[in-house]
Formats: structure tokens, sequence, C-alpha cells
């Protein structure tokens, strides 16, 4: 295969002489192409077959122990002036990046192929979609993006029809830590990426390209990249609302976009459009519509269960990748939280040996095609998206925040994102369980100084003539003993009921200085065993406690100096006046 587009050809080419591959592989996104592409990596030991009776076409990858997550102190943005990437970026002139990256990528392709892989982010004909093609020299980067994104032929005639495209190259390198970074040249619509091959430092598509650029790009143009999961709700009446919610990595995305209603939610249904990306656009009409840019999920694995989330049980059983999960004696993937059974190997293929130690790694995960999910919505392959009723952000905070709190307007909406705090997780390398501020969630994947994007998100009070309402929830308040007060993944439709009974103006709140709380009453908590005790606690807003965090919040405001737009501040300063 070769390109009608000169640019791509050029790039191509240019790459090729710096990388010196032996091979260069233009991949169509074809099934026999995937299927050739595994049975290639069976033979290397790069996948090995789990057991095919009972999980067909599912296999198992071990990446290397020193990269199993993303490695945000290696991620920069690289801008002209460091102000634009802003305290939220790690920075890099971009000659200077581009100077140690040329040196990093000659001649790293010796004895291997390199794999061109056109792809789109979003429906193949929807206009808010946008292309890219990466260049790497991994496979499992390859059959990666196939499930992941629209890969091959038909991302390729788009390129060549738009002419514009996101240009990312990707080598593992020699998988070495101290020779790794990830890059990203936004003004230049560019991604390099050196010395990994795991999830979103090596699948460029995904925060690379779906976030980061985008982020900027989306500043540029109008509209919004978010860590966003979408979902469909329908009520019994046959009512449905679109809410797109940003919780960060490893805070329940994927879990709240297949939720499977209890049985005391009867006739109510949830279906997934998307599990963590969004990009929002004001249409025609004037209303905020979103599309999903991916089309499969990488999955968090641990905890995954038939009581947690049974969709995405099922959905992993057959034709999935797994990374760095154990397995267990019936040559079957193996997680902790999955069932009884036991793990006889753990993800670095080690026999198992009682230490203790999780047999899985905690960032696990699985890669499916999403329509693979029994919960489906056929509306993430429509090209104009939905509209969206509500907008949750969440994190992971074992005090103070509510279960769920409303904002007022728009703008106090956009402080509360700006504010969100949560506890790191496994998906990034660091310790785990420190609570730092990840405004919107995308602490890790905005690619332009946080300041100038707050603006931007406020400025969609003037872009759209209906805006959607925005939410905080917290599913992960503990007592004392470190238990979850809040039962969660299907019972938590109790509190996006309540969310859209305040979109449809149902229902009256408990006006308090954070925004507006539940009336106990009007949750439904029917068949739930909750005590009021239990409930008062997840419902309670603790003045004294508020006020030190929105007095840190203000702390945090002041890192990005004279750029923080006065509205905010102005926001932050009156909920201040009222805790006091
Ligand atoms: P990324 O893919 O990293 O962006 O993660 P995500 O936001 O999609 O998170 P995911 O849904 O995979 O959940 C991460 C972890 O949180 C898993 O171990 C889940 O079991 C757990 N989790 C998800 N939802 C809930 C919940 O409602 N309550 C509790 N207690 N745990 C949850
Ligand atoms: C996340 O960390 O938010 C993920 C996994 O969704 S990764 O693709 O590695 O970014
Ligand atoms: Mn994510």
């Amino acid at each position: 295969m070769t390109t009608s587009n000169q640019a791509l050809q050029q790039w191509i080419d240019e790459v090729a002489n710096m990388t010196q591959p032996d091979r260069i592989v233009w991949c169509d996104g074809s099934e026999a192409e995937y299927r050739s592409l595994v049975g290639e990596m069976l033979e290397t030991g790069d996948l090995i077959e789990l057991n095919q009776e009972t999980h067909p076409n599912c296999y198992l990858h071990r990446s290397d122990p020193h990269d199993v997550a993303r490695v945000e102190h290696l991620t920069f943005v690289c801008t002209e002036h460091a102000e634009d990437a802003g305290p939220n970026n790690n920075w890099m002139h971009p000659s200077e990046a581009h100077a140690q990256m040329d040196s990093l990528f000659d001649g790293c392709m010796q004895g291997r192929t390199m794999y061109v892989i056109p792809y789109c982010m979003g429906p193949i004909d929807s206009p808010y979609s946008r292309c890219g093609v990466e260049l790497t020299d991994s496979p499992y980067v390859a059959i990666n993006m196939k499930l992941m994104t629209r890969m091959g032929q038909a991302a390729l005639e788009r390129i060549e029809r738009e002419g514009k495209f996101v240009r990312g190259l990707h080598s593992i390198g020699d998988l070495n830590p101290d020779q790794r970074f990830i890059m990203h040249f936004p003004q230049e619509l560019q991604i390099q990426s050196f010395g990994s091959g795991y999830g979103g430092n090596a699948l460029l598509g995904k925060k690379c390209h779906a976030l980061r650029i985008a982020s900027w790009q989306a500043s540029q143009e109008g509209w919004l990249a978010e860590h966003m999961l979408l979902v469909e709700v329908e009520s019994p009446q046959g009512d449905k609302h679109y809410l797109a919610a940003a919780f960060p990595s490893a805070c329940g995305k994927t879990n709240l976009a297949m939720l499977i209603p209890p049985e005391s939610q009867d006739g109510w249904k949830v279906r997934t459009l998307g599990d963590d990306i969004a990009w929002l656009h004001v249409d025609d009409a004037g209303q905020l519509r979103a599309i999903n840019p991916e089309s499969g999920y990488f999955g968090v694995v641990p905890g995954t269960n038939v009581q947690t989330n049974r969709n995405a049980f099922d959905m992993i059983k057959h034709d999935a990748i797994f990374t760095n999960v154990a397995v267990n004696a019936n040559n079957e993937p193996w997680w902790e939280g999955k069932d009884d059974d036991q793990p006889v190997t753990d993800w670095q293929g080690r026999a198992v040996n009682g230490s203790g130690e999780p047999a899985a790694h905690p960032n696990s995960r699985f890669t499916v095609s999403a329509q693979q999910n029994p919960c489906y919505s056929e509306l993430a392959d429509d090209p104009a998206g939905v509209p969206i009723s509500a907008i949750i952000f969440g994190g992971r905070r074992r005090e103070l925040a509510p279960l769920v709190y409303e904002a007022k307007d728009w703008n106090h909406g956009v402080l509360i994102g700006a504010s969100v705090a949560s506890e790191t997780t496994a998906a990034a390398a660091g310790k785990v369980g420190v609570t730092r501020r990840d405004p919107m969630a995308m602490k890790p994947f905005c690619g332009y100084n946080f300041a100038d994007y707050w603006g931007h998100w406020l400025s969609f009070a003037a872009r759209a003539d209906e805006l959607p309402k925005i939410f905080h929830v917290n599913w992960f308040r503990q007592d004392a003993d470190g238990r979850f007060l809040w039962p969660g993944f299907g019972e938590n439709l109790r509190v996006m009921r309540w969310i859209i009974d305040r979109c449809e103006n149902q229902v009256e709140a408990e006006d308090t200085p954070i925004g507006y709380l539940p009336r106990p009453a009007d949750l439904d908590l029917d068949g739930l065993d909750l005590d009021p005790d239990t409930l008062k606690q997840l419902l309670t807003v603790d003045h004294a406690a508020w006020r030190e965090e929105m007095q840190t919040v203000g702390e945090y405001f002041t890192e990005y100096e004279h750029r923080v737009p006065e509205l905010l501040t102005a926001e932050h300063q009156k909920i201040l006046k009222t805790l006091k």
C-alpha cells in the first residue's frame, strides 16, 4: 500500500530513513490482518494463548515489569513558550525535545517492522472526528489500535480526502525506563513516544491524541476533549438522557458506563456510548453534543466480577487481549476480585508463591472492541453524537466530598470541576492513594495551561443556548475501618436518577454553600440496606472541613498566577465567604 497524500508519504519516508526498519507494513484494519499479526506474536511469545475452549480468541501479553502504567513524569508538552503548557505539564522547548527524540529514534527500528497505522478517532463519517497516523515498531500496538480505534483503509481514505492528520511516532526502543519519553508538539499536531509499550504511553490515538493534542485543538476551534465516559439512561417510560462523567484514571468510568440496574430499579436501562473519552461540541441548535472518539475499551481488569460488572465480565470471555493478568491452572485469565478460583502463574509468569503480592498487576487491562459490550449503544456510531443532559465530575475521596451535589450554575460547575481532587491509583507510575488536585480528571491529559483551559470551559456559557447541569459525585467515602460507605457499582443508578430528576426539575434540593444536595427522601433507596446514619454521613457538608478545602483550592489556583480567569476567582471567593 502507498498513499496519494504526499505529506504522509514524505513523513513515512523521513521516519523510515531515520529509524531504519527492515520492513514497512501498512495496516488495512482487516480481520485477516489482525489474525495474522496475532499468529506472528504467538510465535515470538509477545502473546500467549489462553484457554481457547473457555476463552476463544483471548490472549495474554506480559509487558516489561518496568513498563506497566502511564509515566506522567516522562510525559511532556512541548510548546514554544513554557507558560502555554502551564504548571500542569512538564515542558521542554520543541527544538530541544526534537533533538533528544531524534537521537533516540536514530536507527531504533533496525531488525524490526514498522507498522503504518491510519486511524480515525470518532465515526468515520462524523464532522466531529479527527484522524491520525501512528508509525510504530510494536505489533502489540497494532492489534490494540485495531480494537480501540477505527483503523485502516477507511481512515486512510478520510485522511486522503481531508489532508489533515496527527502524526504519531512510536518505538518501544529497548524499554529502558531511563530512555523513555512521551512528547507532544500540539502546534505541530505531532506526538513522539519512545521506550514504552504500555497503554496510554504507546496507543497514541488514546490519551496522546484524543486528549492532549485534541484538547489543544479544541481550545483553538471551540470544542472540548474530555476524560469522560458517555452513557444513556432510559427510564421505564422510555425517556432517555445522556450523561457525561469525568473521573480520574481507575476511578470508575468503565464501571459506570456499563452499569446494570439493581433488581429494585425495575424497567431502567443503561447503555454505553463510551468509557474513557468524550469530544463535546455545540451543535447548530446551540446544544452540547458528544461523541466517543474510541471504538474499544482498554479497561482495568482487577475487581471485575459478576456482582460489580457482569457486562464487562461476560464481554471479556472471548476476543480479548489481556495485559499483565495472572493465569489459573486451567490456563484462564485470573485477577484479584474475579472469583474464588486460584492463580498459579502471576502477571510476570512466575509461580504464585503465596507472598501476598497481587498475582495480577493492579493496572492489568483488557482490550476489547466496544461491539462486544452487551449494553453497547448503536448511537456510539452516530456521526451526530448525542445531546448531553448532565456533566458529572468525580473523584476518589475517602473523606469530605458528599455522595452527590449539584452546581448552582455553569460557572460554579466549572469551579467544581477545577477543584476536583482524587487519590492516585495504579493507572500511573508512582505512589498510590495520595490525594492530589485533578481538575476535570484531566491533570495528566490537558495539552495546555489549565488556567486557559478553565477559561475555555467558562466560555461555553456564551457559546451554547442550553447547557447541561453540572454535578459532582463520590462513590469512595470510607468509614474508620476503610469500608466503603456507599455500595457503588449498580447502585450508582440511584444517584444518576436523582441527577436526571434535577435535570427535569422534578425535585427540590437542599441548598448548601458547596451546591445543591439531595433531600434524603428524594433518593430512591428502595431495596437497599443502608442505615440512616451512613446516609447522613454521605449527605453532610462539613463547613469547617470545606472551608479548609476551599482554601487549598485557592492556594492551588495561585500556581497559575494571573492566567486564572477572574470569573473563576470570583466564584471561588463567593463560596469561601458563604462558608464563613
Ligand atoms: P481508567 O480506565 O484508568 O480511566 O479507569 P476507569 O475510570 O474506567 O475506572 P474503572 O471503572 O475501571 O474502575 C477502577 C476501579 O474502581 C476498579 O477496581 C473498580 O472495581 C473500582 N470501582 C469502580 N466503580 C466503583 C464504585 O462505584 N465503588 C467502588 N467502591 N469501587 C468502584
Ligand atoms: C487511564 O489511565 O486513564 C487509562 C489507561 O484509561 S491508559 O490508556 O493507560 O491511559
Ligand atoms: Mn482513562
